[in-house]
């Protein structure tokens, strides 16, 4: 397969003005016929090149040019592309091309498909190719105008990008309906949906005042369950304007929920397309974390209306343009709806434990990347999560309102335009005066810098000297980067100093410092005591910190840090040491202890009251297994497993009494409410359960039992099931069988049930996944059901996914191979988790490997699933 370059960039030959689509709609066979007007570009200085249109999987009927219908002599056509040699230069021409597509065998979910007997579109990155012969890049825009004609019974909702501009019935019982959107945009922003859908509609005042109408489409059994996106659209809508000062441009705001698709939604322009699993919620069947997320990916669609669509990325390599500045802004969102707190761990923690494994791998790339097989693998943590944290870095150093002032100036400027990642970063830059020209590297350089930190204290001097080196483990020729460190200094006595640090400004006696060098001293004056130090908090940077730090401090700071993220980061790095020795413990040979120290933390925090009852769940909450083994520097999923299970019991053991209470205390009054203060207590609640259940006592087997047995919500339901499937509890069948009963008809309930039972640490797991696929509700095309069962397993259940003998691996390559002719971008997702194979021990190596070149070796593997695996194994 090819390659595409960055560097080859050029600009489009051709320009597309409009387009006149036209569809005749049915389930195995849609006609389209595609009117464009297309002019030469003039910024592009080459003349009489050919006109190629991109196209794949069409069948052809026929191409007119200006009236004149083409012989085949006059186009070349193949696999990919539409070819017409002649074109006017000097005027604008037409081409009208006629094709067909067959969506019912479209089980890729890219360009037009079926999902329920819906038919619908996902475009992005470069699916639009899939329905019609097209310039399918994104720095061509045009204005697009769409007529929709299907049998009005099969499909009575027709609907597509912008205003309703007209309708009308047919003969055969047919009706058609005509889109118009005012908006210029890319292809990869065109969206079709139709179906027997029923709507919930609501209304927006916009900041100027205008009345936009909001709708949300489901299938008829699902409409009691739109309410709470409804909900999020408004706030996403009103938060964009106090915050950004942006408001809504069309009239109508329409969502549309459906069950098989591969992302998690789709922001096409005034269309969104939307996975059921980010639209659909009830108390009863969807959790507070379901809620919390509706509500970020809802916002998430809503803010690319100005950050994506209208300013787009002029090529897929600035895809970190439009979605890293749209996750950062999404972050904010929920963090000023939910607990800021609590949403900056999350993020981290999600941060941490995957894309930092990302960037220390095989398939490690800048949040630009310069190269690229098949752009939907580059659909990646560190274009997302990363390009946010570089946004999030933008604001630190240049402050809120100077980078506000920087947004206002981006939109401002290039509102209406397909630009790159430099754009923004300049207009940052022009509207601060900061100079970013250092900190642009980070658009460039791959991996995670790695910080260290060494301090001297001078009591003579009453100084502190802070030495931070940075480096980037596996990269050669690393740039130095410019990465923003937020310090603190405490005295024992829990107050923050006063200390300063010259040309360094401090908020509230926290200091940003402006790491640039290679190595760098910061010498912080009006020190009266040794201090201990808070760094990097907020998490400022996505880097890793290495300094050591005493376990007393560590305690210290759980107690006293002022920075919740960092309180919490105190409690992570003292638990995770602990469990490292606990590591070495269990290596050695020799038996486990708890150290008091621990306990002892735990238990001040147990006895703490917080209105902050979420953020008193993140501190009680131990590191993950997969952010403890990305610290490992061979990682061994046994012990790392074992030596956290041990921690888990043992804090269960020693505070049964202050964890059951506590339990007690935030379950007595349930009553199913969804405000923050009900989450929060049900997130405390539950994390007690789930301590308490390693006991694996009656009484908490009784607990468990009756909480599911009694739940008003999903999140207790499924807390509590997710106990008992993960303890010895003699009701686990039971349990499992009765929740299957109660729910077979909500597939999002039952992509909950697949994943507890794929992600059970429980002996016979292997046994009861390999018996799941059999199922008769698992679906190899049903991509939310391929991820609840075969990548819970694979991502979520290191310790039987890993297990020695390979059977985890050899049955992930087995679903990759199914799933590569279904689902290539499904597919390759899946093969993820074998990418990391250099990470384990030799033997677990070779068997990683040898399923790695088990899916290369493939006949007709794809481009997506091709180049993972080959780039992992190289
Ligand atoms: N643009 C693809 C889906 C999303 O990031 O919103
Ligand atoms: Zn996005």
């Amino acid at each position: 397969p090819q390659t595409i370059y960055l560097k080859n960039y050029h600009e489009p030959e051709y320009l597309i003005e409009t387009v006149d689509l036209n569809f005749i709609l049915e389930a195995e066979y849609a006609r389209v016929v595609s009117r464009l007007t297309i002019t030469h570009n003039p910024d592009n200085k080459a003349r009489n090149a050919a006109l190629v249109l991109l196209g794949e999987e069409l069948t052809l009927i026929s191409i007119a040019l200006n009236g004149v219908t083409l012989t085949t002599s006059q186009y070349k056509l193949n696999d990919e592309s539409l070819t017409i040699a002649d074109v006017p230069q000097n005027t604008t021409f037409t081409l009208a091309i006629e094709n067909t597509i067959n969506p019912k065998a479209n089980s890729a979910l890219e360009g037009l498909f079926v999902s329920n007997d819906m038919l619908c579109t996902q475009c992005e990155a470069q699916g639009f190719r899939k329905i019609t012969y097209f310039l399918d890049r994104p720095d061509v825009m045009a204005r697009f105008t769409t007529t929709l004609i299907a049998d009005k019974t099969l499909y009575p909702v027709l609907l597509s990008n912008g205003n309703k501009v007209a309708q009308g019935e047919l003969i055969d019982n047919r009706h058609w309906v005509t889109w118009e959107d005012p908006f210029k945009k890319p292809c990869y922003l065109f969206a079709l949906v139709a179906g027997q859908l029923e709507c919930i509609e609501d209304h927006f005042t916009t900041m100027s005042g205008r009345d936009i109408t909001l709708k949300i489409f489901v299938e008829a059994h699902d409409i009691d369950k739109c309410a709470h996106a409804m909900q999020s659209l408004k706030n996403s809508m009103r938060w964009d304007e106090v915050t950004y000062g942006r408001e809504y441009d069309l009239d109508l705001y329409m969502i549309v929920a459906v069950g098989h698709f591969n992302m998690g939604a789709m922001e096409n322009k005034g269309l969104n397309v939307f996975n059921t699993k980010f639209v659909l919620a009830r108390p009863d069947t969807a959790t507070d974390m379901d809620y919390e997320h509706i509500e970020g990916v809802i916002g998430h669609e809503y803010f690319h209306n100005w950050t994506g669509n209208r300013i787009t990325c002029r090529d897929w390599f600035q895809l970190s343009l439009k979605e890293g500045f749209t996750v950062f802004r999404d972050q904010e969102f929920t963090a000023d709806q939910t607990s800021k707190a609590v949403k900056r761990i999350d993020d981290v923690n999600a941060l941490r434990t995957r894309q930092f494994a990302e960037d220390a791998g095989p398939l490690a790339h800048p949040i630009r990347p310069e190269a690229y097989i098949e752009i939907n693998n580059f659909y990646t943590l560190t274009v997302y999560e990363k390009g946010a944290e570089v946004v999030r870095m933008i604001r630190t150093l240049l402050g809120t309102e100077n980078f506000h002032k920087g947004a206002d100036l981006y939109f401002q400027r290039h509102d209406g335009q397909a630009v790159t990642c430099e754009h923004f970063v300049q207009a940052m830059e022009d509207a601060s005066n900061k100079d970013l020209s250092q900190f642009r590297r980070w658009y460039s350089q791959a991996g995670t810098p790695v910080v260290k930190v060494e301090q001297t204290y001078d009591a003579a001097k009453q100084s502190l000297t802070l030495t931070l080196s940075q480096s980037i483990p596996g990269q050669k020729n690393a740039a130095v980067l410019h990465i923003p460190v937020k310090v603190a200094l405490f005295s024992e006595d829990g107050t923050i100093m006063d200390a300063s640090v010259v040309d360094t400004v401090a908020i509230n006696n926290e200091l940003t410092l402006e790491l640039r060098e290679q190595t760098q001293d910061f010498i912080f004056e009006n020190v009266p005591g040794t201090p201990i130090l808070s760094i990097l908090r907020g998490f400022s940077a996505p880097v890793k910190l290495q300094m050591s730090q005493p376990l007393t401090e560590l305690a210290f700071l759980l107690r006293h840090d002022n920075d919740s993220f960092n309180r919490w980061e105190a409690g992570q790095k003292l638990t995770a040491s602990i469990i490292f020795e606990l590591i070495d413990t269990i290596k050695q040979g020799k038996s486990l202890s708890i150290p008091e120290i621990l306990i002892d933390s735990f238990k001040a925090i147990l006895e703490q009251t917080s209105p902050d009852l979420s953020y008193l769940a993140c501190l009680l909450s131990l590191p993950a297994e997969n952010y403890l083994a990305e610290q490992m520097p061979v990682v061994d999923v046994e012990a790392i497993h074992h030596a956290r299970q041990f921690v888990k019991r043992s804090l269960a053991a020693h505070l049964t009494e202050q964890i059951s209470a506590l339990y007690l205390q935030n379950h007595q009054q349930e009553t199913g409410e969804l405000n923050s203060a009900a989450i929060g207590k049900r997130r405390i609640k539950n994390l007690c359960l789930d301590y308490l259940s390693q006991l694996n006592t009656d009484d908490s087997h009784q607990l468990a039992h009756n909480q599911f047995a009694n739940a008003k919500t999903m999140t207790d339901q499924i807390a509590a099931l997710g106990s008992i499937v993960n303890s010895e509890n003699p009701e686990k069948q039971a349990c499992l069988q009765q929740f299957y009963q109660q729910w077979q008809d909500e597939a999002l309930v039952i992509d909950k049930w697949f994943s507890i039972q794929a992600s059970s640490t429980q002996p016979d797991t292997f046994t009861v996944v390999q018996s799941l696929l059999r199922h008769s509700a698992f679906d190899l095309k049903n991509p939310n059901r391929v991820r609840s069962l075969v990548g819970a397993f694979s991502q979520a259940n290191p310790v039987h996914y890993h297990a020695k003998n390979g059977q985890g691996y050899q049955f992930l390559a087995d679903q990759v191979i199914a799933l590569n002719s279904l689902n290539p971008q499904v597919a390759s997702r899946m093969v993820s988790a074998l990418t990391q194979w250099r990470r384990f021990d030799k033997q677990r190596q070779d068997l990683m490997k040898q399923q790695l070149e088990r899916i290369i070796n493939t006949d007709n593997i794809s481009k997506d699933v091709f180049e993972i695996a080959s780039k992992s194994l190289a």
